[in-house]
């Protein structure tokens, strides 16, 4: 038997006996002795009054619960450790502890009113005047004002830690948005406006915008969205938008044009884009013809801005978030960007709004596991708990490498932007930030939905059961592949980032994993592998090379397992860097162990396949159609 890592110290295993005295030994499962008490105690219910059990629903199973999200997670607050300054982390510390405390005490529970009093839309009120309301709960009212006074956006420009305040921003987002009912998607719009505000110079017009959206006073605090989804599409921004804005005499605009999901539609402001008319009626059409438009929601007294809400969605998940279609009948905007630079401009809130996408991804696996975890020493089942089953521990093992993997992907991420952001990035990080954020965002994002996926399977039909709030992480997770851009969208992103560098990126990339991956070298227990990511990066830089040399019909053919081999690999690499600082354990070298055990290189297998031959696409394509009624 191979020795196992486990905590500080390593075992042999030799049999499922010392398995579970490792575990008793931990206090992980319940001693026998207390398990019986608690069958016991079962039992005389059972017998005492069978029927009474049976009817009534006598509680038969101890749920699972999260106490403090910040002490259970112990890679969030080793990671803070091992990477902020001394005394930054003496401050933010504190800090995320008492938040954690009130994500459990507060948050949660209002969390949970959100998810049952969804919001709904008063179009008309009982006179049959147009009012167009959306109805939220308190609880949604309440999530604001804590997004306010906990800084969630205004801790990143306050920049009390200079470029760490990003990730004590994020680390706090990350601790929220699973109990947040979703209020963490306003907060990321709030954050991504910001940003392009602040990317402006923040104009004198814009000031009070940015004051507010970056406020920590709940009555001054305004969210703002982002609406950039059209009746034709969400991807294709440049051939979806028909929104029109006509210039008045004051120099402002008036939009019309009708926007297909809004998220968060009960914002005070937001970001749109829309074309420019000449005075002829006639606009621009493609990328160079968007401009952006800022647009407040509501005049002093309240009235719509020239905007009727035509209905809320109906979700798959996020339903505690309303989700609108909007028609712009002539709404007031102000032009923010230069004419025909809208995306170049929202370009900045994309980068923020796919970090919070990231952070939302990673939390939601925390969350999964955090549950699960504590499920599988309440549970039994063939009399024993469920952490005393190897395969179910192997199982949440797997899951907990995934997460701790995505977790330093957009940590990292995070990083650089607060970098960015300070004036303090180099060439390369900048870069990395280009190329690393649709990587994390589409990689962190499909592995939510299977982890979420994975995790209702560790609770059997329960994981099933919508009254558990447990089917609600799967029906939320599957948003994040989908929105602020999808896999195959961003993984064309990736190689746009490369094409606009002129190949810079993947040289920062590759300096950047070296680099991080030094000190693994000299520890005995991660060499080996780091030797394999080593290999990985070798093949990775041989298949750029053919890639560039085929073109783009390759490039393309190849850019989801691209990106996914770049996750992978830098995965690897951060889980390395992570297991190589002084106050790391010896399961941050396990995690990092695991993770290189899986194939980081996926594009190279892909590749010697003939996945990307020229042949392959016909193939596929009669692959897809084979039996399907040709109308011709
Ligand atoms: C809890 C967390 C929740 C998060 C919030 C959820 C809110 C949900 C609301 C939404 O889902 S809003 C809809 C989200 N939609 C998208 O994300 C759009 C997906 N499509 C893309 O991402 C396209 O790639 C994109 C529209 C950005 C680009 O399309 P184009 O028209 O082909 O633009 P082009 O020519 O590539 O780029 C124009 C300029 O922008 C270029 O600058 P230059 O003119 O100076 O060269 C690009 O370099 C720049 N640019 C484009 N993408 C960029 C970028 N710059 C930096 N980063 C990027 N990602």
């Amino acid at each position: 038997m191979p020795p196992y890592m486990f905590a500080n110290r390593a075992f042999c295993f030799s049999s499922c006996n010392a398995w579970c005295r490792v575990l008793r030994c931990r206090g992980i499962v319940a001693c026998a002795k207390m398990r019986n008490q608690r069958r016991n105690a079962a039992d005389f219910c059972t017998t005492r009054n069978p029927r009474r059990a049976c009817s009534d629903g006598i509680l038969f199973q101890e749920q699972p619960q999260i106490g403090n999200p910040y002490l259970e997670d112990a890679l969030l607050r080793g990671y803070l450790k091992s990477h902020l300054p001394a005394q930054v982390f003496a401050e933010v510390n504190p800090d995320l502890e008492r938040f954690g405390a009130l994500v459990k005490d507060e948050i949660d529970p209002l969390g949970r009113e959100c998810e049952s009093q969804p919001p709904w839309l008063l179009q008309f009120d009982a006179w049959g005047r147009r009012v167009d309301e959306i109805v939220t709960c308190a609880a949604w009212k309440r999530m604001k004002e804590i997004s306010a006074e906990e800084g969630l956006v205004a801790e990143a420009y306050e920049r009390k830690h200079s470029n760490w305040s990003r990730i004590h921003q994020m680390a706090k987002v990350y601790l929220f948005t699973p109990a947040s009912g979703f209020f963490s998607c306003p907060v990321a719009m709030t954050d991504g406006a910001a940003k392009v505000i602040e990317s402006l110079g923040i104009p004198k017009y814009l000031e009070e915008a940015y004051a507010r959206l970056t406020s920590r006073d709940a009555g001054r605090f305004w969210t703002s969205g982002q609406w950039m989804t059209e009746r034709k599409g969400g991807s294709d921004v440049a051939g979806g938008t028909e929104t029109v804005a006509q210039e008045l005499p004051d120099g402002t605009y008036a939009l019309r044009g009708f926007k297909w999901f809004t998220s968060a539609a009960d914002s005070d402001v937001t970001l749109t884009l829309a074309r420019i008319a000449a005075a002829n009626g006639q606009v621009e059409e493609g990328t160079r013809g968007l401009s952006l438009f800022y647009v407040k929601l509501r005049d002093e007294e309240g009235n719509l801005n020239g905007i009727q809400i035509q209905r809320l969605k109906e979700k798959l998940g996020t339903r505690q978030l309303p989700t609108a279609e909007l028609y712009l009948d002539g709404a007031t905007a102000q032009r923010i960007s230069k004419e025909g630079r809208g995306v170049a401009a929202i370009a900045a809130m994309l980068t923020v709004t796919r970090v919070h996408n990231a952070v939302t991804a990673v939390a939601g696996m925390r969350r999964a596991i955090l549950l699960a975890r504590d499920y599988a020493v309440k549970r039994e089942a063939f009399g024993k708990c469920l952490a005393e089953h190897p395969l179910h521990m192997r199982t949440l093992a797997r899951m907990e490498v995934e997460a701790r993997g995505a977790f330093l992907l957009t940590m990292e991420t995070a990083r650089i932007l607060g970098m960015q952001e300070t004036q303090k990035a180099t060439e390369e990080d900048r870069l990395m930030l280009r190329l690393l954020t649709p990587v994390v965002k589409l990689y962190t994002a499909k592995q939510a939905v299977a982890i979420a996926s994975e995790a209702l399977e560790c609770f059997g039909g329960q994981g099933f059961m919508e009254d558990t709030g447990l089917a609600i992480l799967l029906r939320d997770a599957q948003v994040l592949p989908i929105w602020e851009g999808t896999t195959n969208v961003l993984s064309l992103d990736v190689l746009r980032s490369l094409a606009k560098s002129r190949g810079k990126a993947l040289d920062a990339f590759f300096a950047a994993a070296q680099a991080k991956m030094e000190p693994a070298l000299g520890v005995t227990e991660l060499e080996p592998s780091a030797q394999m990511v080593h290999e990985a990066l070798r093949k990775l830089r041989n298949f750029a090379r053919e890639m560039a040399l085929k073109g783009e019909f390759t490039a393309q053919m190849a850019a989801r397992d691209f990106a996914f081999t770049l996750a992978r690999i830098y995965g690897g690499v951060l889980l390395l860097e992570h297991a190589a600082h002084c106050d790391a354990t010896t399961v941050d070298a396990y995690a990092a162990q695991r993770w290189c055990r899986q194939d980081l290189c996926p594009i190279d297998a892909a590749n010697e396949g003939g996945s990307y031959a020229m042949n392959a696409v016909s193939r596929d394509a009669d692959l897809v159609f084979d039996g399907w009624p040709d109308p011709r």
